[in-house]
Parts: C-alpha cells; structure tokens; sequence
C-alpha cells in the first residue's frame, strides 16, 4: 500500500512537470509591427507553473517586473541575456524593460485563470504617469486579462 502511495505521488509530480509549458517573449529594439521598443507579445496568459523565457534582442533590454500578485513572484533579468522565470503563483504580472521603460516597454503576464485584476489595473494608474507613449497599447492589453 505504501508503495503504491509513492508512485501515485512520482506519477502526479512527473505530470506536473510534463503539463508546465515554456513560452518566449522577446524584447526587441523594433516590433514585428514596425514599433520601437516593445516586449512580443505584449499580453500573454500562461497556467501556473509555466516559465517564460525573457529573450532581448540586444545588450539594451531587460525584463523586471513592477506589479506583483505577491514579492515572491517579482523577478529582474539580466540585460542582453536570455533568461526563463517559472511563475509560480495565480494573478497578473506587469513586466517593464527598465531603460525603456518611459517609452511604454511594458507587458502583461496572466498567470492562471479568472484572476482578480484589481492590483494589476491599480499599479499601472499609478505607473502610467511616467510613461510617455504606447499607452494605449498597455491599456488594451490589461483589457485582455480573463478574456
Ligand atoms: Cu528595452
């Protein structure tokens, strides 16, 4: 019985494992779209457990995140250098590339489903004062959150 009870738990930890998906967004000095600065793709929903692999196209970007569901989910990458983060928690993530982040160098990340969006929205009212151009972008990027 016992051992029966240990390869249950190897069998839901292997699968938990093998269902976790990596996903890229690339930093990028010009957007497919022609836009300067941006993260690719903007908005992007992933399952909890997932990871993202943060790929700059240059030595001038990095990915930091500024509204957490909580400080154990915050993360700040180094630049120029492809790096994964696993999210480990249900919510939203706003994710800035530091020195661009003025020019709206922003993404969203929605980590499981249905989440509470009120933290994500209230962070990026206060963010948005500093930020010059693109958002509108990030503002219909929010609105595609438990969509
Ligand atoms: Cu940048």
């Amino acid at each position: 019985m016992k051992k029966f009870k240990i390869i249950t738990l190897c069998l839901l930890i292997c699968t938990g494992f093998v269902n976790a998906k990596e996903h890229t967004v690339k930093l990028l000095t010009q957007g497919s779209n022609g836009k300067m600065m941006v993260f690719e793709p903007m908005f992007i929903k992933i399952s909890v457990g997932d990871t993202i692999n943060f790929v700059p196209s240059d030595a001038s970007h990095n990915a930091q995140s500024f509204s957490v569901p909580s400080d154990k989910s915050s993360f700040n990458t180094p630049y120029g250098k492809p790096t994964k983060v696993t999210f480990t928690e249900t919510g939203a993530v706003l994710v800035k590339c530091l020195p661009h982040f003025a020019l709206g160098m922003i993404a969203v990340v929605q980590v499981g489903e249905n989440i509470d969006s009120s933290k994500v929205n209230a962070d990026w009212l206060k963010a948005k004062a500093s930020v010059v151009m693109n958002k509108e972008a990030i503002d219909e990027a929010l609105t595609k959150i438990n969509q």
